[in-house]
């Protein structure tokens, strides 16, 4: 996959190539996670089971698959960002708990598997939560976890990972998805949370990996907005599956009343931004060579996933 040449849809020796670099590094994120989290043998073996019950329940690890990518597109080498790449799916773990929260989606599956809460129950799931969070953010400033880093690139990512799951990225866009529950949505809002929500996170994985791979300025600004479009697409497709796969007219999203693509937009008028908006992905990465076609392969198969 040569720069600037590109199809949307993956031939299949292309599918093969990804799956089998998505497979490795899902690998490498696992056995790093396994380190960071181990099973507690001490009176915290309740929680810790908790945390780890969806932390390793099947999750695709494409956020931390991101940032390692996107460390390798910058010329890095991926252990570079396997701290930031790990804190970002223990983040990533904990906004699913809570989601499914009775309070927030009221979800009893994730992943085909009961929910946190409907295993352990409430108080258990928010704390699981709560410490995933907590932990994330105790990798990325435990300094013999970066024995080669630059500690100013090191505390820049930490700044910007906050900044993309708090108040100004995941949990607004969150909460104001939560308020609009039930009320008419203007377009500008629905791009508004889903561009927080989802894509904030997704953006970050990116830049992240770009950063820590030693990237100029001008190539993390590509990558982040590569991952900012690839992260939207993401969400859109989110609701343009929720709507295909509960196999009526409206999905469970919309059943909730929630803002989604379909519901503002229309099926088909999601399907459109979805490609407009890979499109978008892949000519922020232009400037890149093959280095860049690990990144180049995850927009595609975001834009055509089926779960
Ligand atoms: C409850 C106000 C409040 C804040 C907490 C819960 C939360 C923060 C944020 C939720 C954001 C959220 C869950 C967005 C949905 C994103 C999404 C489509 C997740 C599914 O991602 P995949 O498919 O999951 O990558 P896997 O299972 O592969 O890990």
């Amino acid at each position: 996959m040569s720069a600037g040449e590109h199809s949307l849809s993956l031939p299949e020796e292309e599918m093969l190539l990804l799956t089998a670099y998505m497979q490795e590094k899902q690998e490498q994120v696992d056995r790093a996670l396994e380190e960071i989290l181990p099973p507690a043998p001490d009176c915290l073996s309740d929680i810790v089971e908790a945390m780890r019950y969806t932390l390793f329940s099947g999750g695709k690890r494409l956020r931390p698959i991101l940032t390692l990518a996107s460390a390798e597109a910058v010329g890095g080498r991926g252990e570079q960002a396997l701290p930031a790449a790990c804190a970002i799916e223990l983040i990533h773990t904990y906004s699913l708990i809570h989601d499914d929260l009775p309070s927030v989606d009221n979800d009893d599956y994730r992943r085909g598997k009961l929910s946190n809460h409907k295993m352990f129950g409430e108080a258990m799931a928010i704390f699981a939560g709560d410490a995933l969070l907590t932990h994330a953010f105790m990798v990325m400033t435990d300094a013999r976890r970066w024995p080669e880093a630059d500690p100013a690139l090191v505390l820049r990512v930490a700044g910007e990972i906050s900044r993309a799951v708090g108040v100004e990225g995941m949990v607004g866009g969150q909460t104001v998805d939560i308020i609009s529950q039930g009320r008419e949505v203007k377009p500008s809002l629905l791009d508004y949370i889903h561009s927080n929500k989802t894509a904030a996170l997704i953006r970050i994985s990116a830049k992240a990996g770009a950063i820590l791979g030693g990237g100029s300025e001008e190539e993390v600004r590509a990558i982040s907005d590569y991952g900012g479009n690839t992260g939207l697409a993401f969400q859109i497709v989110d609701d343009l599956l929720d709507v295909s796969q509960s196999g009526e007219a409206e999905g469970g999203d919309q059943q909730l009343g929630k803002a989604t693509y379909p519901a503002v937009h229309g099926v088909e008028k999601s399907r459109q931004r979805t490609v407009q908006l890979i499109e978008e992905a892949l000519a922020e990465l232009s400037g890149f060579g093959p280095s860049a076609d690990p990144l180049r392969r995850i927009a595609c198969f975001v834009a055509f996933r089926n779960h």
